[in-house]
């Protein structure tokens, strides 16, 4: 790129920042935190501990600040998500897509906090994480266990990805910048 074009874009980049604020939700043991850890250092580590509460992290791609709400899966914090979900750009649900036997539970789950009034029309981003596991999920098939056909009153897509090796996470992040705001 010539100077004058390094000279726009970097003018740009001021002018055109950008901030967006993500709730992450899901069971235990999903791979929210694992996510947040790799979109923000590259980091996967194997031995994670639960997250207690919610823990926030700011991580920048290009002009878009995303704040992130890491919320924990636990039975216990389940309560908590509905609060930190409202008035967010997007809520992500993250799957283990391996994880055959709790997918019902977490179908449950997405359909009772999608159906609080306060969170109507908040795009929905579903993650199918881990699908470096053998007996994973395709998207499809979360799609359809997970019932996401019978949602039709907000804007609603769902990614096969694997936080572990780092598959389809640019896919992720252009959806989630796409639902950026300028501040
Ligand atoms: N194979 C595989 N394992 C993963 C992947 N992502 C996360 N894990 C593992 O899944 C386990 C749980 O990850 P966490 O990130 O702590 O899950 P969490 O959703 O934050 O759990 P809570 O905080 O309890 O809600 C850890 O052992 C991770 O290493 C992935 O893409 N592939
Ligand atoms: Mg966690």
């Amino acid at each position: 790129m010539d100077m004058f074009g390094s000279l726009l874009n970097w003018l740009r980049s001021l002018f055109w920042k950008q901030e967006m604020e993500l709730t992450l939700v899901g069971l235990q043991n999903s791979g929210k935190t694992t996510l947040v850890n790799v979109l923000a250092n590259g980091q996967f580590t194997d031995d994670m501990i639960p997250t207690v509460g919610f823990n926030m992290r700011k991580v920048t791609k290009g002009n878009v600040t995303m704040k992130l709400w890491d919320i924990g899966g636990q039975p216990r914090f389940r309560t908590m998500w509905e609060r930190y979900c409202r008035g967010v750009n997007a809520i992500v649900f993250v799957v283990d897509s391996a994880d055959h036997e709790r997918i019902p539970h977490a179908s449950a789950e997405l359909h009772a906090l999608l159906e609080k009034p306060q969170l109507a029309n908040i795009p929905v981003l579903v993650l199918a994480n881990k699908n470096d596991l053998p007996n994973a999920l395709t998207a499809d098939q979360v799609i359809e266990r997970l019932g996401l056909q019978d949602i039709s009153n907000r804007e609603i897509s769902c990614y096969s990805i694997s936080a572990r090796n780092q598959v389809n996470l640019d896919t992720t992040l252009n959806w989630l910048t796409r639902h950026a705001e300028s501040k």
